[in-house]
């Protein structure tokens, strides 16, 4: 890597302050040709910025000099803060286009280098890169989480693991027979087929988690449904405080999905008002809403089952259907009734755990409980046990790999007793899955893990 790569690392557009890095060899030097002699490292400076060549003026900014390794790339690093406006940072960045062997850097670049030299697994970029995209409090933290090197951390006890169970095998397989019993070889794999399906446990309810990690990136799907005019559309407006959708009196107002993304005690909810459902339609843009808003519903991971509350207890079947586990039945326009609704026997075999809230979106009745309850069900989609959560579908078909090569290992190890070689290549394998996710994939330091671990004086 002799280029030397340089980019705005603030937000693009208008700001403050832009902050322009700057990493590889030619960092130091960068420093020199704009701003005269290089600043203490990890010290801000003051500087005027000039064009290298006939001196021209640029912008006064602070400077920062990072040399490497000690750096974010690992690299020697450069940065410039100057003022946020788009001539300026256009100007920096002629000023170091100039320079041999500059070039701008690509997405990732930095991140990339940063993990070339050593500095970040794989586990922890992404987690930098969740970090960045983070828009609610939940995903912060697990973003930061997985930064600091939980993820990281995981994975590779596991692999240490692995490599240990390893190393005896590789062990047993290097001793010629007449220095090793069959009943000896015998329980050093009967000891190692322990130690994975102990480690088969570990792993397996690390994946069986819902797949609450990944979601909590993506958020959760939350589809609201029901017959027209019930106040879907009104629902979906007061949670999300703006007007999204079209409130109105007249039945099948909403034809399409409406989608509003919004910070739920901040967990990440995408939040869809459908169109109201109801039996054939003459209307082939309704027949349309309503097969959008069916399909939108199954795949949603919470349902808000929308009835009106001057029809209720009555049900319409059509509505009716869509009431599952994952429901929560709303009964809609308490205003309009004189007696309040109450808590309603739901005896017609309605899933137990759907509950109703009567409310009114017009005048807010209800609807603080309705909220509360709602965050809840969010949660608990999305809140995982007390370990560092799955939160990559790469990581996961890794883990899923991992398991199959050590289900194989059991199996052998089951059927032929004697076959260590067979069995050392399956662990070989999981190991090798592992070192994919946080990107150490080479199986060398299996070699090191064997004579470290075994002081051979039997
Ligand atoms: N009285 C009363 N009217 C409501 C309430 N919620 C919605 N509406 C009205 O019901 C009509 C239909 O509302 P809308 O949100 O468009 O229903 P949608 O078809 O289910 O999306 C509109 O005139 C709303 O103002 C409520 O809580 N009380
Ligand atoms: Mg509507």
């Amino acid at each position: 890597m002799d280029t030397t790569i340089y980019a705005l690392s603030s937000g693009a557009g208008r700001s403050g302050v832009a902050v322009v890095r700057v990493s590889g060899p030619g960092a130091g030097e960068a420093i020199i040709a704009l701003s005269g002699a290089l600043p203490a490292p990890r010290f801000a400076a003051l500087r005027t910025l000039r064009w290298p060549d006939g001196g021209r003026l640029i912008d006064r900014g602070l400077v920062l000099w990072f040399p490497g390794p000690e750096s974010f790339t690992g690299e020697d690093v450069a940065e410039f803060q100057v003022h946020g406006g788009r001539a300026v940072v256009a100007a920096l960045f002629a000023a170091l286009a100039g320079l041999p062997g500059f070039r701008p850097a690509e997405a990732g670049a930095f991140a990339r280098r940063a993990f070339d030299n050593g500095k970040l697994d794989l586990t922890r970029a992404e987690g930098l890169a969740d970090l960045i995209n983070a828009e609610t409090e939940a995903q912060r933290r697990q973003a930061l989480r997985q930064m600091d090197g939980a993820l990281a951390g995981l994975y590779q006890g596991w692999r240490d693991r692995l490599i240990i169970g390893l190393a005896h095998l590789e062990a047993d397989l290097e001793f010629p027979d007449d220095e090793l019993s069959p009943g000896e070889r015998h329980a050093i794999l009967g000891n190692v087929g322990q130690q994975i399906s102990a480690l088969q446990q570990d792993v397996g309810s690390h994946l069986n988690d819902d797949h609450r990690g990944e979601r909590l990136r993506d958020g959760v799907y939350v589809a609201i449904v029901g017959p027209p005019n019930a106040g879907k559309s009104s629902l979906l407006n007061a949670l999300a405080r703006r007007d999204a959708a079209i409130v109105s009196d007249l039945a099948g107002t909403t034809r399409d999905v409406i989608e509003v993304h919004m910070d739920l005690g901040g967990f990440p909810v995408t939040l869809a008002d459908t169109a109201g459902l109801r039996g054939l339609s003459e209307d082939p843009v309704e027949r349309e809403g309503m097969f959008r808003a069916r399909k939108k519903a199954a795949a949603a991971d919470l349902k808000v089952v929308m009835f009106d509350a001057q029809e209720w207890p009555h049900m319409d079947v059509h509505t009716r259907d869509q009431v599952d586990e994952i429901a929560m039945i709303v009964v809609n326009k308490i205003d309009l009734l004189d007696e309040p609704v109450g808590v309603v026997e739901l005896a017609d075999g309605l899933p137990p755990g759907s509950g109703t809230w009567p409310l009114s979106v017009n005048t807010g009745a209800g609807m603080e409980d309705f909220l509360v309850a709602l965050e809840a069900r969010v949660a608990d989609r999305l809140v995982s046990g007390p370990g560092p959560s799955l939160t990559r579908a790469r990581h996961r078909r890794a883990l899923e790999d991992c398991m199959d090569a050590m289900d194989r290992f059991t199996n052998v190890v089951a059927q032929t007793p004697n076959m260590s070689e067979l069995a050392a290549e399956e662990l070989r394998l999981a190991t090798r899955c592992l070192g994919q996710i946080t990107g150490q994939i080479d199986v060398e330091d299996v070699l090191d893990q064997v004579f470290a671990e075994f002081c051979i004086g039997k």
